[in-house]
């Protein structure tokens, strides 16, 4: 497990507490001896915490590794497992969990001899301390590539994490994608709650024609499908809530737009497709990143 964040611990402890044999891979020593002195992984599932100690690990470890499951950001990704590729067996298996697109092709490319499987989830956790992670939210995990499903599906069933195999797995991904590209950047834009988006309903309309449009010249016309009316549950749903990019804004961090917005925006541009309202957001999301010191990719 490459990434103790909040979704690598939460697959970790649900995996190792039913006997399964999970190493966590960590940054450095720094990093190493920090979780050392932890404990181990917390985790605070229906207001219980518990410990679990884990092995732990650094990418410069021996042994082999034939299955991986890649649970950083986006942007983290290439690094990674251009730092673990010397470790990663012939045919080895990555589940690459990363939310937006360009990133799994990108880790795909830098690893041909592997298999690597797409996961798109709607659980939620967050971190609150060092190796402290909250599951905040039960929801579903979808999994996929071109291949047939592989029989460690079992095992995920067996951890009790809520998962089935699609055989569209891209199209999945797409989806969340747009969703996110009508939401998140809007809310950085109004410093509001997913809610607050009521407010400005025509120009999320205007933004989900323009994914509409843009999904099916992707090849991926039933993402399309409906995608307005989704937005806007999603946005009714989630109204108290703040969307993760406005979080990871408003405490200085990286946001993922390079994989939502940016990718958007870059294949329109490979379609030749000319999405204004599209771009426009692109840039004064950039334009407001760059405003607070923040990376624009
Ligand atoms: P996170 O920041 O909580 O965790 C990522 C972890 O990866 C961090 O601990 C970081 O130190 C570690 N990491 C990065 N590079 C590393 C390296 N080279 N070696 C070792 N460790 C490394 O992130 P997260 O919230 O778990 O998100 C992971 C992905 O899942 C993101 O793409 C996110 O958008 C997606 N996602 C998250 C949630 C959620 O609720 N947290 C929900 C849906 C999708
Ligand atoms: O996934 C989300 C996020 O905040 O990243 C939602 C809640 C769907 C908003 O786009």
């Amino acid at each position: 497990m490459l990434g103790a964040g909040s979704l690598g611990s939460l697959w970790a402890v649900r995996l190792a507490r039913v006997g399964l044999p999970v190493r966590l891979i960590l940054r450095d020593p720094q990093r190493l001896s920090a979780y050392h002195c932890a404990g181990g992984l917390r985790l605070v599932e229906d207001g219980m915490e518990q410990l679990y100690p884990i092995p732990a690990e650094i990418p410069d470890a021996a042994p082999p590794i034939r299955r991986l499951l890649l649970a950083c950001k986006a942007y983290d990704a290439v690094p990674a497992v251009e730092h673990l590729a010397s470790r990663l067996a012939a045919g080895a298996e990555l589940v690459l969990l990363q939310n937006g697109l360009g990133s799994q092709d990108a880790v795909a490319a830098r690893l041909p001899g592997c298999r690597c499987v797409l996961a798109s989830t709607t659980e939620g956790a967050f971190r609150d301390g060092d190796f402290r992670v909250v599951f905040a939210g039960r929801g579903h995990t979808w999994l996929g590539d071109a291949g047939q499903p592989p029989a460690w599906l079992d095992e995920l069933a067996a951890a009790g994490i809520p998962h089935a195999w699609s055989e569209t797995i891209h199209g999945r991904l797409w989806r969340k994608l747009a969703l996110n590209c009508a939401i998140n950047p809007l809310t950085v834009l109004y410093d509001c709650r997913n809610g607050g988006l009521q407010a400005y309903a025509g120009e999320v309309a205007e933004l989900c024609a323009e994914l509409a449009e843009l999904l099916r010249h992707c090849d991926q016309r039933d993402a399309a499908e409906g995608l307005q009316e989704e937005v806007e549950r999603v946005i009714q749903a989630t109204a108290a809530n703040y969307s993760s990019m406005h979080q990871d804004v408003a405490r200085g961090r990286r946001s993922e737009i390079a994989y939502l917005l940016g990718h958007a925006c870059r294949e329109a541009e490979r379609h030749k497709l000319h999405l204004s309202r599209l771009k426009a957001l692109q840039q004064r999301l950039q334009r407001h990143l760059a405003e607070r010191g923040l990376p624009l990719d």
